[in-house]
């Protein structure tokens, strides 16, 4: 080996430095197929600034902005992936996008707190002027902020701006119709995140949706979101359970860290915590002065119950009926942004998702946010109805005049019908054991998966329970004519049980015919279409929990998810009636305990379930049938 010859200090120093290949700071081109990408940080009222990313076309002048705020990391919401996030690039090229094609500038933000962007950080924060937000700032300061920055800044747009998103991103789409900076022409909340407690994603009517807690510890541990959540056992069903209690859980993952848990677990019930800022509730107080297209997934299985709410309350400023507008698609969360052709097994006639895009979200976009403001020919409310698998134009949701009530009885020996059972008092029951709870999809689940298994569940086939003895299976005999409903189902369960608190689920599923189906596929398949979980304890008042009286019938009402569906000829009704939802939602120990987030083992215990099913109390599903 030669020995090296000897280097002056500077000329060891430069080596040294040369070594190094990496930049100090990398500066990523700035333009990209077309796009010239502007990296600002937004000063907000209060100094914190905020990481904004900006794609111009090139050459624009004159055109719309359409902004998404997000907790998910702007820099990557703003890369060339295909869909609303990222409507850049790639798609535009095959005319598939249609924001895209519509040459809008877009805007992408960090939430302060999260990734690129300054501040503190809070899940969904409570608005300004509500009891949990002592700040001077949330969601819609921060978006008027940007606005007013925006329009001043951005010489190549027509100040005209546009808001969308989905989910929390949906929610941040809804918060700045609060006090809107006038700039603001047209908000798109999609799948938005309405209210945690109702039927979004932190609970559905007090149930906890347990698995939400990795989601809890990836948003707030870190300001990169990078925090894991570590399970050491491949079955989702399997690890839950030998976790025991949602509160032994996070105990165990360093959850208890995080502040959201410590909300969530201090307001099990539906107290003014969650009430102030249901954004439903929240912009029931303020004036409509946005036009608003409220996005709905009809299988949403996260937030399912937010868009309908959220569209309720606006729809009923809207005298004119010209300004909300309601768009439900057959879709899980989120898939009016992707391929719409199918919900798992069940397929639809075409890309629902593509056409929504392309003959309802673009022109509907571009109405309000082109200098020229085109005509549009969009309805008030562009609803798919499966079955019929049909999209419909209608003036308002529900359609007016449209459905009437009607009872669909659960009967003795699982028969189901629109006419009461004849035979006098009968009841059904069975054994719910918190050891064994019924599972909301087939095992193996895979360890906090998110994938397609998880995007699809609500609309899974539900054989995989109903030979379960603890699951009650009640149906129709094959329809000789359709039925039609459009709208909310309503549970009227009556039922006993042997312990002092329980959760009641019901499904409503539409049964294909079996045998010489024409689809092998789908011969006897159960596909829910409504179906959702009520957590007993709060029966008698949603904001505060009560033991149940053991052993005597009770009724339980709650709704079901909105449907707009068609059970076809040859088809049948069927309901189901289980008390678990597992691991999806945590377990009722089934004996009253103050705050099940923190139930002890013993505490789990075996009950008798009773349903009525005959006699004056008979249990049943009120149904919007359209005649
Ligand atoms: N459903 C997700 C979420 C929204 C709001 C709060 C927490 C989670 C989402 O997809 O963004």
């Amino acid at each position: 080996q030669t020995k090296p010859a000897p280097q002056s200090k500077a000329a060891q120093a430069k080596a040294l430095k040369e070594f190094d290949e990496r930049p100090a700071k990398y500066v990523p081109a700035v333009e990209k197929y077309g796009y010239i990408r502007r990296v600002v940080d937004i000063p907000m009222r209060d100094g914190v600034k905020l990481h904004t990313i900006i794609a111009i076309p090139r050459g624009a002048k004159d055109v719309g902005m359409l902004m998404t705020r997000t907790p998910y990391d702007a820099e990557s919401s703003a890369s060339d992936r295909p869909g609303i996030y990222a409507s850049l690039p790639g798609a535009a090229a095959t005319g598939e996008d249609a924001i895209t094609a519509s040459g809008y500038i877009r805007v992408f933000q960090d939430v302060r707190g999260m990734h690129g962007s300054e501040g503190q950080y809070s899940m969904n924060p409570a608005p300004v002027g509500t009891p949990f937000n002592p700040t001077r700032t949330d969601d819609s300061t921060d978006t008027y902020d940007t606005i007013d920055w925006l329009v001043k800044n951005v010489p190549e747009s027509n100040k005209r701006v546009g808001i969308i998103g989905i989910s929390y991103d949906g929610f941040l789409s809804l918060m700045p119709l609060i006090n809107p900076h006038p700039a603001l022409k047209v908000a798109v909340p999609m799948n938005p995140m309405v209210d945690g407690w109702r039927g979004d994603d932190w609970f559905h009517n007090g149930a906890f949706r347990q698995t939400m807690m990795g989601y809890m510890l990836g948003q707030e541990a870190t300001r990169d979101a990078s925090a894991e959540w570590i399970q050491d056992i491949s079955d989702d069903y399997d690890w839950y359970l030998k976790g025991g209690s949602a509160g032994d859980i996070a105990k165990k993952q360093g959850l208890e860290q995080v502040g959201f848990w410590r909300k969530v677990a201090a307001h099990p019930a539906y107290d003014t915590y969650w009430q102030s800022q249901a954004m439903d509730q929240v912009l029931a107080k303020q004036p409509l002065k946005v036009p608003v297209m409220v996005v709905h997934s009809l299988w949403d299985q996260e937030d399912i119950y937010g868009g309908p709410a959220v569209y309720k309350a606006l729809e009923a400023k809207d005298a004119n009926n010209d300004m909300v507008f309601l768009t439900m698609g057959p879709w899980f969360h989120g898939q009016g942004a992707g391929d719409g052709s199918a919900l798992g097994g069940v397929k639809w006639s075409a890309d629902t998702a593509l056409w929504w895009r392309r003959n309802v979200l673009a022109p509907f976009l571009a109405h309000y946010l082109k200098s020229d403001q085109p005509a549009m020919d969009v309805a008030p409310v562009t609803a798919f109805q499966s079955g019929a698998n049909e999209w419909q134009r209608l003036q308002g949701w529900p359609a007016a005049g449209a459905a009437a009530p009607a009872k669909l009885y659960l009967k003795p020996a699982g028969g189901l019908g629109f006419d009461a059972a004849t035979g006098g008092a009968a009841t059904a029951q069975y054994i719910s054991d918190p050891a064994a709870p019924v599972g909301y999809r087939a095992r193996p689940l895979p360890k906090s998966d998110s994938g397609n298994g998880w995007r699809n569940w609500l609309g899974g086939d539900q054989r995989m329970v109903s030979g379960r003895p603890d699951v009650l299976v009640f149906q129709t005999e094959p329809l000789t004519q359709a039925v039609t409903v459009a709208g909310v189902p309503e549970v009227n369960l009556n039922a006993a049980t042997t312990g002092t608190d329980s959760d009641w689920v019901v499904k409503l599923i539409d049964v294909y015919p079996d045998g010489r189906t024409g689809d092998a596929e789908m011969a006897g398949y159960q596909f829910g279409v409504a179906m959702d979980i009520f957590r007993g304890r709060y029966r008698e008042s949603l904001s505060e929990a009560k033991p149940i009286a053991a052993n005597v019938p009770l009724t339980y009402r709650f709704a079901l998810p909105t449907t707009n569906h068609v059970f076809r000829p040859g088809h049948r009704i069927m309901v189901q009636v289980q008390s678990s939802w597992f691991p999806l939602y945590d377990r009722n120990p089934q004996t009253f305990v103050p705050n099940i987030m923190f139930a002890k083992p013993a505490d789990y215990v075996k009950a008798t379930q009773t349903v009525t099913v005959g006699g004056p109390d008979e249990s049943f599903v009120t149904l919007p049938v359209v005649r």
